[in-house]
């Protein structure tokens, strides 16, 4: 059996993940990122997880093939250089270079959601798929655009940013410095954002009750919605008014076979799927009455997807 070694640079937190032949995850360990500390002392964590993971699991370092990471922002895949990740403050940095001082394997780097997207291509939801989408609902919305076989990034490597579409001209600001992004409004962050604007002008809703010691987090107005609270209900169909708009741009842009949901958010499954898709079919180029349309899935391998699509890299 061949092995595969899987990063997911995040944030918060650094995972590291061992994968086999099949795309399953072996064993996998993680810490905080501490970005402050600079790349050098992250990559140095890197590699002593990868350590401790081979130990644990009796694999032989002989057995592992290559290493991926995946990290957010633009990334040189062709010469594993994180271009730009302003939440790490990593800027023009020589990743690849780093691990494989440490870990003498080839070492391969792209941007964090285009790595979930690979993963769900390989091994989820948009296996076997011609044209797939893949969004990431977290802390920012990630994303990743595969056509035949291969993840788009324009020829900078910069391309597939689809969280920084603009939705509302007149919106926030995004941290990509323009007003209004699909980021801003779908991403965790945003579904929180607006969960406590409208919970702060109803303290009497379930909604302001539902807080988890005085904070808001992207569950809350989902929950409190499903006990009938109406302030709840207004986030939810709100959340889901610009998820549409965003979905409904990016279909008609690409026309994917398939349009995979992931991130946080998408844990809440047909929830959220299920009115989603009628908003989103409504507002479409076309409908699944006139051509065949894609289908929009939840991701099926969660959490791991991160780690998973990084080690599967090619
Ligand atoms: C941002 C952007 C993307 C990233 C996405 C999801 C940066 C640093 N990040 O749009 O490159 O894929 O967030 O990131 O420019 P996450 O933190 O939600 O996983
Ligand atoms: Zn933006």
């Amino acid at each position: 059996m061949k092995y595969y070694v899987g990063i997911d640079l995040g944030g918060t937190n650094i995972a590291v993940g061992i994968v086999d032949e099949k795309g399953e995850i072996v064993a996998k360990k993680s810490t905080k990122t501490l970005h402050k500390r600079g790349y050098k002392a992250i990559v140095e964590d890197m590699a002593k997880l990868y350590f401790e993971l081979l130990e644990e699991t009796k694999i032989d370092e002989k057995d592992v093939v290559s290493a991926g990471i995946g990290s957010p922002g633009s990334v040189d895949t062709k010469n594993g250089v994180i271009i730009y990740a302003n939440n790490l403050d990593l800027y023009d940095t020589p990743i690849a270079e780093e691990l494989k001082k440490h870990i003498n394997k080839p070492v391969l780097v792209d941007n964090d959601a285009n790595c979930a997207a690979w993963a769900e291509f390989v091994a989820g939801s948009a296996k076997g798929s011609s044209v797939a989408v893949i969004i990431t609902l977290g802390t920012g919305v990630g994303s990743g655009v595969i056509i035949d076989g291969k993840l788009q990034g324009g020829f900078n490597f910069c391309g597939g940013e689809l969280g920084h579409t603009v939705i509302d001209v007149n919106g926030p600001l995004c941290t990509c410095g323009r007003k209004g992004c699909f980021e801003v409004y779908s991403s965790a962050t945003g579904l929180i954002n607006m969960t406590r604007e409208f919970a702060e002008k109803d303290k009497n809703s379930k909604l302001w009750d539902f807080r988890k010691e005085g904070e808001f987090n992207g569950r809350t107005a989902f929950l409190a919605a499903k006990e009938g609270d109406e302030t709840a209900k207004a986030v939810v169909e709100k959340y889901t008014d610009y998820l549409a708009v965003g979905i409904a741009n990016i279909i008609n842009i690409f026309q994917p076979e398939i349009f995979v949901i992931g991130g946080g958010v998408s844990n809440e499954g047909d929830n959220l799927i299920n009115p989603l898709k009628e908003k989103v079919f409504s507002q479409t180029y076309t409908n699944p009455n006139v051509v065949p349309m894609c289908d929009i899935v939840k991701a099926k391998l969660g959490n791991d997807a991160g780690i998973i699509g990084a080690a599967l890299l090619r």
